[in-house]
This record gives structure tokens, C-alpha cells and sequence, in this order.
């Protein structure tokens, strides 16, 4: 195991990342801007480095001096938690160049995925299901793009090969809006990604967010840990997730799940990942892969009893899975709610200062956070403070546990969603299970 590794990320995560560090022995760095020098895991490290001022790309986004950090303090690794630089393969790919091991996959493998095209291309021979497209670049010809629509069949959506998590995106209903409908989102991914080379799939309508998680080693093992719904969000933004996805059977688990894990094997993925999958009519399509651990990761460990973020570093420092498939067992059910700080009806940013915070507590409840009584919750990042994971035997009792958490917690000083996930968990759809992508819009009257 390593001796030392820098946490490069801030808020919960980064605490979440501590606290592995801390069970395995494994001193820690953090690595922080000028804003954030009151963060919980900065005050908890062994050792920490000021980066540069608050803006991300100033600091959290600054490869040079989170580089040059390991290298003053003598680490080993360095883990990025999401967001930020978890998924830049040029920073995985300099992290190795000075000397470093990055805890995560390898540069090549971040570069397949983040090209929706090429990754498309790898699941597809792996014998993953797809959402029927060209998976291809679009060409420059209106006739063979009009006829390319046709034989998928209308609705359409044209995406950016170098978007995803939403953006750059274009769906499209009927013929006469097709050529317009690809020259803008070209135009667009040119100018937002650098890279106007755009798909066409099927667009599905109504479908669900079911995400498959994965880990594999550096010896040719690869397990999955059952899969979550994440279809409660707004804007792109996750609100809820929640393990095992509603009505997803046994049988779909495994058969899915081990494709996942195959396909791991098969292009030699390093470490924890997620297959995300829209889930329409029974059928599962894949359509991105995230190859950092994720917010949502909690549920799954919950229903795993498995620590992903302590795996993810044993694997880095090249040790093998500690568990194997048969060994995975799915029991419960576990809920999060993302905690933001935010206008719960404008859902605006509301940065400041924690005048009170209670944790709520008792059997099942898990609360990430790296807030505390006169934190103050700084302008320049996410308006994520925190995620609150309810554990039960089973949905209701995971929801009965979540009610009672949210009815505890108190978060003074600043506003948040609270009122709105205590509405979400009190809603009779919600009750029911297995809602779309749609549905929390639509229950907000954003439609
Ligand atoms: C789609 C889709 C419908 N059909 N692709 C949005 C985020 C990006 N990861 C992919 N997204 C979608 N791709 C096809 N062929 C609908 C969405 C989508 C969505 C997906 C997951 C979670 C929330 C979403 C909200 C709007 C649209």
C-alpha cells in the first residue's frame, strides 16, 4: 500500500477519500485553494498545500501545481475524486510522466471514453447493448445524413462525440429539422469542446438512468456491484439515486452486470468505473462510461457492505480485487439525497455561513459531509455540500429511514434543497418506484 497519496479535490469527496486513506495507514495530502483552507480534510491531513486562489482553474484545475505538491511532499499518488480533473487523461498522463501513479484508469483508457464515438465502438464489440445510432462521425452530406434518420426512425438526437453528462446535445423530431439540427450542435461542440465531430442514435423518450458499477484490477479481475437508478435529477443534476433500481430483476442484474464486467477485462480497465445505461421497455442501451468514482458511489456500498474507495486505492498501489464476483451480495435497499445549498424553489446557489448543523443519525443513516458548525460555504465551486445515504431491508424502509434523517438534520444559516427532498421522498410516484428522467421536471413545472 502507498505511504503517502494527494487528495486533489475539495468538500466531501475529499474528506470521503481521507477517511479511506486513514483505514489503510495511508498519510495524506491535501492540496487546496486560498478559499478553501477552512475545508474539514485540510484541517484532518497529515500535510496540506495552498495551490493557488480560489477559482478552479487557478487551483483544482491547476496541473502543474498539484504536480509540483506531490512532488514537496514526497507522495506517491495522487487520488482526484470527480469532477475537476478526475476525467482529464492529459493530467492522468503527466501524473505518470513525473513519476506519480494516478488512481484511476490509464490516459488511453479516459481517452476512449470521453470520445462517445470510440467508446460506443469498444461496448459494442465487447457485446454491450447500444442505443441504435451510426456510431460514427456524422459526414458532410445532407443526403446520406437525412437517410442515415431514416433508417434509425425519427425522433433522432445528435450528440457531440466529445460531450456527454448532457451537453452538446440535440434531439430531433422530424426530417426538415435534421440538417439545421446537426450544423448547430457541430457549431457548438467546435466551440465548447474542440471537437465538432457529432453521432446520431435513436432518441429514447421515456426512458430511466440505471448505472452499472464496476472495479477491476491490475490482474485481469473485474467484478461488478449491481447497478443504481439515477433518473431523479433536474437539469442534468442527479438529486436522488438510489440501489438496486426499482423492478430490475435478478436475472438482468447478472446478465448485464457481467457484460459490464467482461468488457472491463476486455479493454483492460484499471479500477472504478460506471456504465451508464438508459433503460426503456425492459430493454438496457448503453450510452457513456464514467471512468472516476462517483457521487452516488455510497448506495452501492450500502447495499454491498464494500468499500469502494478503499478498493480503488489498494488496486492503484497494484494489489488484486480483495473480493470476488459470488462473493458480491445486494442487500437492502439505500437511498441518497444530494444536499445543496441552494433556493429549494429557484434552486440558486446560496453560499455563507453554517450558523448550526446537525447530523442526523441512527440505524441505516449515512451522512457525507464536510460541513460543521461556522463553515462557510464558499461562492467559487459546486453548490454540493453534502449527500445523506438511508439504509434498509428494503425500499420503504429506506425511505421511512431517509424521512426521519431529513425531519433531524439541521443545516442553519444558508438555504438548501432539504424542503425539497423531504417533499420528493413524500411523493407517491416516488413511493411507487421506478420513475423516468422525466419526472422530476415535470413535477417541478418545468414543463
Ligand atoms: C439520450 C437520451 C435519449 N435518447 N440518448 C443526457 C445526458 C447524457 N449522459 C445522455 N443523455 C441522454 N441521452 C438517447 N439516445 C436522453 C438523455 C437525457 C438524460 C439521460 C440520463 C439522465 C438524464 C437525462 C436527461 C435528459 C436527457
Amino acid at each position: 500500500m502507498f505511504d503517502k497519496i494527494v487528495i486533489a479535490n475539495r468538500g466531501e469527496i475529499a474528506l470521503r477519500i481521507l477517511r479511506a486513506c486513514r483505514e489503510l495507514g495511508v498519510k495524506v495530502v491535501a492540496v487546496h485553494s486560498e478559499a478553501d483552507r477552512d475545508l474539514k480534510h485540510v484541517r484532518l491531513a497529515d500535510e496540506s498545500v495552498c495551490i493557488g486562489p480560489a477559482a478552479s482553474v487557478d487551483s483544482y484545475l491547476n496541473i502543474p501545481a498539484i504536480i509540483s505538491a506531490a512532488e514537496v511532499t514526497d507522495a506517491e499518488a495522487i487520488h482526484p475524486g470527480y469532477g475537476f480533473l478526475s476525467e482529464n487523461a492529459d493530467f492522468s498522463e503527466k501524473v505518470k510522466q513525473s513519476g506519480f501513479i494516478f488512481i484511476g484508469p490509464k490516459a488511453e483508457t479516459i481517452r476512449m471514453m470521453g470520445d462517445k464515438i470510440s467508446a460506443k465502438k469498444a461496448m459494442l464489440s465487447a457485446g454491450i447493448p447500444c442505443v441504435p445510432g451510426n456510431n460514427d462521425p456524422l459526414p458532410d452530406d445532407n443526403k446520406k445524413n437525412l437517410k442515415l434518420a431514416q433508417e434509425i426512425g425519427y425522433p433522432v438526437i445528435i450528440k457531440a462525440a466529445g460531450g456527454g453528462g448532457g451537453r452538446g446535445m440535440r434531439t430531433v423530431h422530424t426530417e426538415a429539422a435534421l440538417i439545421n439540427a446537426i450544423s448547430m450542435t457541430k457549431a457548438e461542440a467546435g466551440t465548447a469542446f474542440g471537437n465538432s465531430t457529432v453521432y446520431m442514435e435513436k432518441f429514447l423518450e421515456d426512458p430511466r438512468h440505471i448505472e452499472f458499477q464496476v472495479m477491476a484490477d491490475s490482474h485481469g479481475n473485474a467484478i461488478h456491484l449491481g447497478e443504481r437508478d439515477c433518473s431523479m435529477q433536474r437539469r442534468h443534476q442527479k438529486v436522488v439515486e438510489e440501489a438496486p433500481a426499482p423492478g430490475i430483476t435478478e436475472e438482468q442484474r447478472k446478465t448485464i452486470g457481467e457484460r459490464c464486467a467482461k468488457a472491463c477485462v476486455e479493454i483492460g480497465y484499471l479500477g472504478a468505473g460506471t456504465f451508464e445505461f438508459l433503460y426503456e421497455k425492459g430493454e438496457f442501451y448503453f450510452i457513456e462510461m464514467n471512468t472516476r468514482v462517483q457521487v452516488e458511489h455510497p448506495v452501492t456500498e450500502m447495499v454491498t457492505g464494500f468499500d469502494i474507495v478503499k478498493e480503488q486505492l489498494r488496486i492503484a498501489a497494484g494489489l488484486p480485487l480483495s473480493i470476488t464476483q459470488d462473493q458480491v451480495k445486494i442487500q437492502g435497499h439505500a437511498i441518497e439525497c444530494r444536499l445543496n445549498a441552494e433556493d429549494p424553489k429557484t434552486f440558486m446557489p446560496c453560499p455563507g455561513t453554517i450558523d448550526q448543523f446537525h447530523m442526523p443519525g441512527g440505524p441505516g443513516i449515512r451522512c457525507e459531509t464536510h460541513i460543521y458548525n461556522g463553515y462557510k460555504v464558499p461562492p467559487y465551486y459546486d453548490s454540493m455540500i453534502g449527500k445523506l445515504i438511508a439504509h434498509g431491508e428494503d425500499r420503504k424502509s429506506a425511505i421511512a429511514r431517509m424521512n426521519t434523517a431529513l425531519s433531524e438534520i439541521i443545516i442553519d444559516g444558508i438555504k438548501t434543497n432539504i424542503p425539497l427532498q423531504h417533499d420528493i421522498m413524500n411523493d407517491s410516484a416516488f413511493a411507487a418506484g421506478g420513475q423516468n428522467i422525466h419526472y422530476l421536471e415535470k413535477k417541478l413545472g418545468i414543463y
